[in-house]
């Protein structure tokens, strides 16, 4: 197996943001921020945990909580502090690196003095094997005789968008615990281990941070530093994790890195996934591969994966259908003991979903659009702030993007056609999917009294798509099918359930209610509105589009008063026109390709893609997709490197307006992985096909030109397979390991 190491030579402050992401190492309970060691708030450092909120003041967002962060390093040579980016016109070389290969982020830095060479090197790791666990070596080299004092933190000043959040803290020798109003808590612990000709150390606590200072009589070219092993630790580890654990300071630094290095190892064995001929395209999806792995909840019982990963509190820490539309697919094809995880953080959301569809005015359930814990709405109805007023914009994103609902049932479909298990249905499924069944039941309306003898027309009216842009909008062509689709899959499912024989199953006695509920949705299905279609096959996104302007993006640019304006909303430049933020129609075609002609695909996207501003990170995979499925793989190269390089690549936007909207782009690294299996691929699930010991799957591959060929592992069905895919011929086969 290759070593893949994503690297970034020469210091420049202005990359903090970015490079705190793109370098980003975690394991699923927290992600730890790639900034410098002594970098303090103003410049972001996060060790950011999963499932934790708190709501600091009313006046602010609820999101996700940071840690005291442990990695937290000050040096001083002969009594001059050397830190970034105070002493950068000092930095004669800098290099920062992640070594996916192995999950461990590395520094070097040197600095100029006045008598020499100072080279600062760090190594550090979130432990795949314990997940409370973080780990760092410091170590530094002067080319001349010295003094020097390391100052070992544990640093309570954490970086908060919405906070501060920690209103008491609790600061003893080795470990800070941050308290917020609520009574929820994160600690860190940590310890040092010096190495090299130390003098002595004594402690040096603040309000906030513990603090260790670390003095050593440095001889020239000899390394000194320190080794640090650190536990996080929070007040709701026991309702989160399978196992909770407690800070273990019997852990040797070697130790950690020995493990971490083996699981690694081993997780590339089966996870690699090799492009024959495009070393970028290699590198992209195997960086996405490694990113969705630090953030895959596999310590937990039932949570799910933030729109930003761990990367932050960037919208609020929160889940939104990323996880279930565009992420999903990969845990499921790979590791679908954690798709599991992901979609038992649904069931517990119901609770969430039940009381927000009656807040709301509606039946069953209706899914937060930005998913706190048990479902708990976070999305504001004001969600946007206006560049040049400052004040806040009603935004429809909570209350009108009714198709989250559909997207967990879509999520629950695709789980239990490729792994064949349906356990999850009996564990709380079968009620998300009969309560998003009742939720869009409550939905439907008919505007026009049928005339005698003629169907009903059953519309969705007053929502919001994919494309934000346009709000309020009657008839999205995907919200509409996706509706379609939860009452179709709610009649696969009841059938499943009425044949279920097990005599404690929870469906059993099969309630009276489920068979009106049955009757029902067989009368209404036929006589819903999917969408309307002009002359050329182009498929309308929403009632009305194409009486809108029909304006280029560059067009529609060129309006903006200010680069930061929102182009959304009715006050937006994009809202009269036919331009669009992400794909809609495009999404739609995609998920359903089996019901249209390659023709109308094509049409669609041809007409979609000019009109489309990819102003979010989930459109060019879901265009790249249906291009692939057009047989089109030349066409949809750009836009799996653009998904699987979101992170990698220069960031398009980073702050709108005053607020900070970077963060990694988990949604973009499952649609490049989509893209590959299923695009280039050609994956493909075939429900009738019953072959004696073959999983039900076939491939249908078009792979870009350039390609030899792309392998890789698949989970199906409980077994493992490896595929080799080139432009002739496709070999797959079980795999023992
Ligand atoms: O879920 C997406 C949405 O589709 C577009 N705006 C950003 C959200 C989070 O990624």
């Amino acid at each position: 197996m290759k070593e893949i190491i994503i690297k970034e030579v020469n210091y420049d402050e202005e990359n903090y943001a970015h490079f705190g992401t793109k370098f980003l190492i975690g394991n699923g309970y927290m992600g730890v921020r790639g900034s410098m060691e002594e970098y303090g708030a103003k410049h972001m450092p996060a060790v950011n945990i999963a499932g934790v909120y708190n709501q600091a003041s009313s006046e602010k967002w609820r999101e996700s909580l940071n840690a005291p962060n442990p990695f937290f390093i000050r040096l001083k040579i002969d009594g001059e502090e050397l830190s970034l980016p105070n002493s950068s016109d000092k930095v004669v070389f800098h290099e920062q690196s992640l070594d996916i290969t192995k999950g461990i982020h590395v520094r070097k830095t040197i600095f100029k003095t006045a008598k020499g060479n100072v080279t600062v090197e760090t190594e550090r790791f979130a432990g795949m094997t314990h997940f409370n666990a973080l780990a760092l070596k410091y170590s530094v080299t002067a080319d001349y005789d010295c003094v020097s004092s390391i100052t070992s933190g544990i640093d309570g000043e954490v970086w908060d968008i919405n906070g501060p959040h920690f209103v008491n803290f609790e600061v003893e020798e080795n470990s800070v615990k941050g308290i917020c109003e609520n009574g929820v808590s994160v600690m860190t612990s940590a310890k040092g281990v010096p190495f090299g000709d130390m003098i002595g150390t004594k402690s040096a606590n603040e309000e906030k941070t513990a603090q260790n200072i670390i003095s050593f009589n440095a001889k020239k070219d000899a390394a000194f530093g320190l080794t640090k092993v650190a536990f996080v630790q929070t007040s709701i580890d026991e309702k989160i994790s399978k196992e909770p654990q407690k800070p273990n300071f019997l852990l040797k630094y070697d130790t950690l890195l020995e493990e971490q290095k083996q699981y690694w190892k081993d997780f590339w064995q089966e996870n690699f996934v090799e492009i024959e001929g495009d070393e970028k395209a290699e590198t992209a999806l195997n960086y996405s591969i490694y990113s969705l792995q630090i953030i895959a909840p596999r310590h937990a019982n039932a949570l799910s994966i933030p729109a930003r990963g761990l990367s932050g509190q960037v919208y609020k820490g929160a889940v939104f259908w990323d996880t279930d539309m565009f992420m999903l697919d990969y845990f499921i094809l790979n590791d679908p003991e954690t798709a599991k995880i992901l979609l038992k953080y649904r069931v517990d959301g119901l609770k969430g979903a039940l009381e927000k569809a009656d807040r709301e005015g509606y039946n069953g359930a209706f899914y937060a659009w930005e998913s706190h814990e048990d479902g708990i709405e976070a999305c504001s109805k004001f969600n946007v702030t206006d560049i040049f007023t400052g004040r806040a914009v009603r935004t429809y994103f909570d209350d009108k993007q009714v198709h989250i609902s559909s997207a967990i049932v879509y999520g629950i479909k695709k789980y239990i056609k490729l792994t064949g298990d349906t356990s999850i249905l009996f564990e709380g499924g079968f009620d998300v999917i009969v309560e998003c069944a009742n939720f869009y039941l409550s939905l439907l309306t008919s505007r026009v009294f049928p005339k005698m003898g003629e169907p009903r027309k059953l519309e969705i009216l007053d929502v919001v798509g994919p494309d934000e842009y346009h709000e309020r909008v009657n008839n999205n062509a995907y919200t509409n099918r996706m509706a379609k689709f939860v009452f179709e899959f709610t009649l696969e499912v009841l059938d499943l359930a009425k044949k279920e024989t097990k005599k404690d199953s929870p469906l059993l006695p099969f309630p009276e209610v489920l068979n009106d509920l049955k009757n029902g949705l067989k009368k209404i299905i036929p006589d819903m509105i999917d969408f309307a279609v002009n002359d050329e096959g182009v498929i309308e996104q929403f009632d009305g589009y194409f009486d809108l302007e029909d304006v280029s993006v560059d067009v529609v640019r060129s309006r903006l008063k200010d680069p930061r304006e929102y182009w959304g909303g009715s006050n937006g430049v994009a809202y009269p026109t036919q331009i669009i933020k992400q794909a809609d129609v495009v999404t739609m075609l995609a998920m359903f390709k089996d019901e249209f002609e390659k023709e109308i695909m094509k049409a669609n996207l041809d007409y979609y893609e000019p009109r489309t501003e990819h102003g979010s990170s989930l459109s060019a995979c879901m265009y790249g997709l249906l291009q692939c499925f057009c047989g089109m793989p030349d066409t949809a190269y750009p836009m799996f490197l653009k998904s699987a390089e979101v992170d990698l690549a220069a960031p398009k936007k980073l702050w709108a307006g005053g607020i900070y909207i970077g963060g990694s782009h988990p949604a973009s690294w499952g649609g490049a992985y989509q893209m590959l299996v299923y695009g280039f691929a050609g994956l493909k699930h075939n429900k009738d096909q019953k072959s004696k010991g073959k999983p039900n799957i076939s491939f249908d591959p078009h792979l870009p030109k350039h390609w030899k060929s792309i392998s890789f592992h698949l989970t199906i069905q409980g077994k493992k397979y490896k595929a080799k895919i080139t432009h002739k011929k496709v070999v797959f086969d079980e795999v023992k390991i």
